[in-house]
């Protein structure tokens, strides 16, 4: 950091004393031999440049397009979407292509029109009819985009109460998520931090009557065509509940509940074989085995192969192990999901056998307990030097 340092203030430095001996030179007066105007080969010159600039920046940009399509998400596993895809890839079109028409006639004029001593630039004030066009054509286009934004937005946001969304909590700190179900009467319990304690980790109320069949789950599982609305809550700090594949992403603000609604629509397991997904875990497990080689010939263990699972994860930089924040999340069949769900202790019980566990200790130490052999042996060793 120190060198990077020194660099730039040397490189400053010699800045300086050419700017200056520049302002040196202009100040002994014009000097015709070395003239700062232009001449017409320069302008040729630079006019190229400009041609050769755009022409490169557009092979460049469709290099990109062709290297980086691979890592595009695959079709979303979410009803809502596709709506988003729409609205990402109408807004990418317009902005793509405003782009490339005005990149490539604003690198052109500036090579056509290059400066040329026989000709003579033409004054040209205002002219009301083309200010209007280039004024209303984006006015439309950007209003056509922003309330279609906002229709697809509302479209997301608003979660229908009749169509009977499951609700779960997502509970986030730094660096995990726990999922909380609400259980057969489809309600969250309360929950604040200062109830954290012992097991109870998300800090339930415990005599809220609608905590005792919350299921706590450290791994999230969805029916697939189910509506989900999940009710966030960070303990910490901020953090943010991003699924890519559902294409869902909300800010978990601690002190606060927010909320995301989504219908999972494409089971782990479809997923899983579809041509995309096939095609992906292909290459990872083929840069894998390339890697294992070469861990193997130093004596490591090999890398394990990648199957695919859908992930929750945290989109906010939210401390050291931030990038490893994340919720496996299995979309399965409703009868696979209930069945899931019976094998989970709810949170009723879980407290019970707290509780249980506590009783059973306390009865132990009513018990006379023999002091360690150690600490009899130190006292028999003192009482002896106090004898002496
Ligand atoms: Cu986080």
């Amino acid at each position: 950091m120190t060198v990077f340092l020194v660099i730039i203030v040397l490189a400053l430095l010699a800045l300086t004393g050419w700017q200056m001996s520049k302002i040196f030179q202009l100040s002994k007066g014009p000097d015709v031999e070395s003239s700062q105007v232009a001449t017409d080969k320069d302008n040729s010159t630079q006019g190229l440049n400009l041609l050769i600039f755009v022409i490169l920046f557009f092979i460049l940009m469709i290099y990109c397009f062709w290297y980086y399509g691979n890592f595009y998400l695959p079709a979303a596993a979410s009803e809502h979407g596709s709506q988003y895809d729409n609205l990402m890839f109408i807004s990418i079109a317009v902005i793509m292509t405003v782009q490339v028409i005005t990149q490539a006639l604003l690198f052109y004029f500036g090579y056509k029109y290059r400066g040329n001593k026989t000709k003579k630039a033409l004054f040209y004030a205002d002219n009301d009819r083309l200010e209007f066009i280039w004024t209303i054509i984006p006015v439309v286009v950007l209003a056509g985009l922003i309330l279609y934004g906002l229709f697809t937005w509302s479209n997301i946001m608003n979660v229908n109460e009749d169509d009977d969304p499951l609700v779960v909590e997502l509970y986030a700190k730094q660096f995990s998520w726990t999922a909380r179900y609400s259980g057969d009467d489809n309600t969250l319990g309360k929950a604040n931090v200062r109830f954290i304690e012992g097991v109870n980790q998300l800090g339930v109320d415990e005599n809220d009557s609608y905590a005792e069949d919350d299921i706590v789950a450290t791994e999230l599982h969805l029916p697939v065509g189910r509506p989900v609305l999940f009710k966030l809550r960070s303990q910490d700090v901020l953090h943010s509940a991003y699924f890519p594949h559902f294409r869902a992403q909300m800010n978990v603000v601690p002190g606060m509940i927010t909320q995301f609604g989504f219908t999972p629509t494409v089971t782990s397991e479809e997923m899983r074989s579809s041509e995309y997904m096939e095609e992906k875990v292909r290459r990872i497990n083929e840069i894998r085995r390339e890697n294992s080689t070469a861990l193997v010939a130093n004596g490591e263990s090999p890398l394990d192969s990648y199957e695919f699972d859908y992930y929750l994860l945290c989109n906010k930089i939210c401390g050291v192990a931030h990038y490893n924040m994340q919720m496996k999340i299995v979309v399965e069949s409703p009868e696979k999901y209930e069945a899931w769900l019976a094998e989970q202790q709810t949170f009723g019980e879980t407290m019970a056998a707290q509780d249980a566990e506590e009783n059973e200790a306390q009865g132990q130490q009513e018990e006379p307990i023999d002091a360690p052999a150690e600490v009899l042996e130190t006292t028999e060793a003192r009482n002896q030097e106090e004898e002496n």
